[in-house]
Parts: C-alpha cells; sequence; structure tokens
C-alpha cells in the first residue's frame, strides 16, 4: 500500500475506531437493503423501492463531514443517507412497511424518509426536484447566520433536468452553502447515462455556473470523505457551492420492478470486483486495523440490528385510518 494511503488511514480524524465504524455503517447500510427488497419480494412492502446496493461509501463517506446542525435533502434512493445520517433504524423499517411507528407515521415510504431533529429534509421523488430547495435552504442559512452546509444528493439523470441548472445558477449567483452531490452510477432508471446525457464527466456541468468541482472515486469511502471535506469546508467559509460527481456503481435494479434487461451482467461483475465494503474491509485487514474477531463483531452486530428493525416494524400497527388526511399540510 502506498505510504500516502497509510498516512490517510492513520491521519488525524481517522482513528481506528472511526474506521471501524465506517465499515459498520457501510455493512448496516447493505444488510438493510437486501433485506428490505426480500420484504418487498414477499410483498411486505408497498410502491416503489429503490435500493442502494454498491453505493454506501459515497452516502457513508460524505455524511460522515457534516456537522451536527448541518442540512441533507437526497433524491428517492435515501436509505442510505438516511442511516448514515444516524435516523432511527426500527422507524426506518417501519416506514418500509407502512407501519405507525415510521419515520414519517408510515405516510411517506421509501422515497420519504425525513427527520427535522437530525436535519433530514428528505427523501424526494422528483428528478432534481429538490435541487431548488437546496439553494432555498442555503439561502436561509445564509441569511439567518446560522452557518449550515447543505448537503444535496441526486443522480446523473437529473443533471439533464432544467431544475439543475436553474439552481446551480442562484446557488452561485446568491453563494449558497450547498454542495451539490451528484451520484453517478452511469445508469437512469434503464438508460445507460451516455445515451442521456451530452457529456459524460457530470463535474463538467457545474463549469458554465462558475461552481469548483471534483470527480471522485465512489467505491472508496476515504476518497469521498476526503473530498467532501473540502466542498463542505469552501461552502462552510462562505466561499459558495462546490459540485462533487462521485462515480459509482449500483449493484441492484433501478427499483425493484426493474427487470434489469438493459445492461451487461459481465459489467455489473466488474464493478463487483470494487464493492466499497469489500475493498474498505481488505484495506483496514492489510494495515492490521481489523482482526477477525473485531469483523466477527461488526457482522453480528449489524445482523441484529437489521433483525431488530424487522421485528420492530412487523410488531407495529397500521396507521389509523383517521390519519388518512393528517399531515398532508403543514401547519404553519
Ligand atoms: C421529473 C421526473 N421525471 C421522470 C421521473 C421518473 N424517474 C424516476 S427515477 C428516474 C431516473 C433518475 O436517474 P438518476 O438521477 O441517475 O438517479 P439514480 O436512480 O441512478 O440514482 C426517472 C427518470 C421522475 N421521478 N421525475
Amino acid at each position: 500500500m502506498e505510504a500516502s494511503t497509510v498516512a490517510k488511514i492513520a491521519g488525524p480524524g481517522l482513528d481506528k475506531k472511526t474506521l471501524l465504524n465506517f465499515l459498520h455503517q457501510m455493512l448496516l447500510i447493505r444488510k438493510f437493503e437486501d433485506k428490505s427488497g426480500e420484504l418487498y419480494a414477499r410483498g411486505k412492502i408497498a410502491g416503489f423501492l429503490h435500493l442502494y446496493n454498491g453505493q454506501e461509501a459515497s452516502a457513508v463517506g460524505a455524511i460522515s463531514t457534516l456537522a451536527e446542525h448541518d442540512l441533507l435533502i437526497t433524491h428517492y434512493r435515501d436509505h442510505g443517507y438516511a442511516i448514515a445520517r444516524g435516523l432511527d433504524l426500527n422507524r426506518c423499517m417501519a416506514e418500509l412497511l407502512g407501519k405507525a411507528t415510521g419515520i414519517v407515521k408510515g405516510h411517506g415510504g421509501s422515497m420519504h424518509f425525513f427527520d427535522v431533529s437530525l436535519g433530514m429534509l428528505g427523501g424526494w421523488a422528483i428528478v432534481a426536484g429538490h435541487l431548488p430547495l437546496a439553494v432555498g435552504l442555503g439561502l436561509a442559512s445564509n441569511y439567518l447566520g446560522k452557518q449550515q452546509v447543505v448537503l444535496c444528493v441526486f443522480g446523473d439523470g437529473a443533471t439533464n433536468n432544467g431544475y439543475f441548472h436553474e439552481a446551480l445558477n442562484m446557488a452561485k449567483l446568491w453563494k449558497v452553502p450547498v454542495v451539490f452531490l451528484c451520484e453517478n452510477n452511469l445508469y437512469g432508471m434503464g438508460t445507460a447515462v451516455h445515451r442521456a446525457s451530452a457529456t459524460l464527466e457530470m463535474s463538467r456541468k457545474a463549469a458554465p455556473h462558475g461552481i469548483p468541482a471534483q470527480r471522485v472515486d465512489g467505491m472508496d469511502v476515504l476518497a469521498v470523505r476526503e473530498a467532501t471535506t473540502k466542498a463542505v469546508e469552501h461552502a462552510r467559509r462562505g466561499d459558495g457551492p462546490f459540485f462533487l460527481e462521485v462515480l459509482t456503481y449500483r449493484f441492484r435494479g433501478h427499483s425493484m420492478a426493474d427487470p434489469i434487461l438493459y445492461r451487461d451482467k459481465a459489467e455489473v461483475e466488474e464493478w463487483k470486483q470494487r464493492d466499497p465494503i469489500v475493498i474498505f474491509r481488505q484495506r483496514l485487514e492489510k494495515e492490521g486495523l481489523l482482526s477477525p474477531q473485531e469483523m466477527e463483531q461488526i457482522e453480528r452486530e449489524t445482523d441484529e440490528l437489521v433483525v431488530e428493525a424487522v421485528r420492530f416494524a412487523e410488531e407495529s400497527p397500521d396507521p389509523p385510518l383517521t390519519d388518512l388526511y393528517k399531515d398532508i399540510y403543514a401547519d404553519p
């Protein structure tokens, strides 16, 4: 291993406990997603279910750079970000099952995880629709002098939508503290990125708006963390928005309803060789930072958390019918 990587692993702020926690979080997300997929197949989850398998390094690396009072807003592939941000796992699973104990009382489902107390402002289903909201949050942060950085996550597909350019334009104009994080997983539903986007480098799309940008390996949790740290510092200093393109890959279909007929199995297998969890685990082992016993413990703990989340969700009541029209409009 290169000396710089060793230094990075052992560097300040990245002690062994933090590194093992990254592995723990990525594995927890993976297991939560696998279990959700299984429950969906058994008819326990209704509506759409977009899984995050393969992209775990992005959520864990990026979220690890946020301060407690910072804000997070994402698109519909939101479970990984919610878990990394610390949303209650039991209530997330209950939300998927549409239960009253769910993170939004069973009214939102998979695409609409939300927890104001942790600065997680959704889970939004309309492609690129939340980018202007992120700009508004950043504007409010500046206006109220709150110094909140807003991490706004979306896919490569969103960069082809008009909202994207409107949001980036206003973000630069108003110098808002928004980190735009584009997860380029090479597909938007069944469409390969080269069929939908005139440029294959999403980071270049920030240039016309004068926003600094960086492309980063999304299969490497520490690389994502390093790049996001700089982006967040830039925004926190008052230098305005930053754009990160995280190159990643989703191992499963767009949603559970996707028969995945549009991509080569060999391509999927090739990317699976770069599984962010396996790679990070091997790296820690090689550095002598992860013993077989510690790995066993992480496996056991993450298994138990998911089992408990399913038990909690299954034993929870359905929302009462009288709640049907509640929470459609917020009380001002
Ligand atoms: C405005 C709008 N158009 C179309 C859709 C249907 N739709 C849902 S997800 C999606 C693909 C988006 O792909 P991408 O932004 O790359 O995110 P990924 O799913 O790859 O994470 C589309 C077209 C939508 N939800 N909103």
